[in-house]
């Protein structure tokens, strides 16, 4: 049978370069903003982008997809996009947002790739390979830099403020150093790349962190089980981490960890 996982993971790369590119010529026109709620927007770029990647999707291997904007079902082969995460960077012009991409083989994520267009970051990661940022390969921190212990947290309104500035008191209480950026799939992959020492969220999608995920795992890191109790169309909480803090954050945020805590290159759930 021919390496089904590596020609999508060819597609994956040179999908995520293009639909960066195509982004990156859309924020110069942007048009109108469409809200989904008072803090959570959308642009012409994200449906486009989108679109674009589902098109190829099916020319090329007619596979599932779902989408943080267009939806879509669970299948044995189905792809999980997110057309621009951060997309409230983009619009104010920062450039901190991505192109996500995940597919997943009979409920497990074989391969995560996400593209950082104004960085020219390019994170990829095949399940039990490695993984990687423009071809070099990646590992998570192991608390190498000897300061305190960084943790990238994310927060939207689908939990309230109060669990998040909670959080916060607890991590500070607990001498960890935290940060937000607002795109949950760049906080996983600055993870993997060892420059967070974690990332958390009490609620996220899943198109915003399977890429992500999987390169925190093959990078070493430490990760919650994010697809059970249908966390793939529900969501769920979000941790991943260094080994070395990985169970005090699980504890401190109340997000478990699978036991035993594996480490990179064993089962993907
Ligand atoms: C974002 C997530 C981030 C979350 C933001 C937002 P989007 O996704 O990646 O983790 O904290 O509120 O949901 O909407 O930019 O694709």
């Amino acid at each position: 049978m021919s390496d089904e996982v590596a020609a999508r993971l060819a597609l994956a790369e040179a999908l995520a370069r293009e639909a960066g590119a195509m982004a990156l010529r859309m924020r110069d026109d942007l048009g109108p903003v469409e809200s989904k709620s008072p803090i959570d927007f959308c642009t012409a770029a994200d449906h486009a982008v989108e679109a674009m990647i589902r098109a190829r999707i099916a020319a090329a291997f007619g596979d599932a997809v779902i989408g943080e904007e267009e939806g879509g079902e669970a299948a044995d082969s189905v792809w999980v996009v997110d057309p621009i995460d951060g997309t409230a960077n983009f619009i104010h012009g920062g450039p901190r947002w991505c192109i996500s991409l995940a597919w997943m083989r009979r409920g497990r994520v074989e391969l995560g790739v996400i593209y950082q267009p104004r960085e020219g970051r390019l994170f990829s990661a095949r399940r039990g390979q490695g993984a990687f940022l423009n071809g070099a390969r990646l590992s998570v921190s192991h608390l190498a830099h000897g300061a305190a212990p960084l943790v990238e947290m994310g927060w939207s309104e689908r939990r309230p403020l109060a669990s998040f500035t909670e959080a916060l008191h607890r991590l500070t209480e607990q001498r960890f150093e935290f940060r937000r950026h607002g795109s949950g799939a760049l906080g996983l992959a600055d993870v993997a790349a060892g420059l967070n020492d974690a990332y958390a969220e009490l609620h996220i999608n899943a198109w915003d962190v399977l890429a992500g995920l999987l390169l925190v795992r093959e990078a070493g890191g430490v990760v919650n089980d994010f697809l059970a109790n249908d966390g793939l169309t529900r969501g769920n909480p979000v941790l991943a981490a260094t080994p070395e803090i990985a169970p005090r954050l699980s504890a401190l945020l109340g997000i478990p960890l699978p036991e035993p805590v594996e480490m990179a290159g064993s089962e993907t759930p």
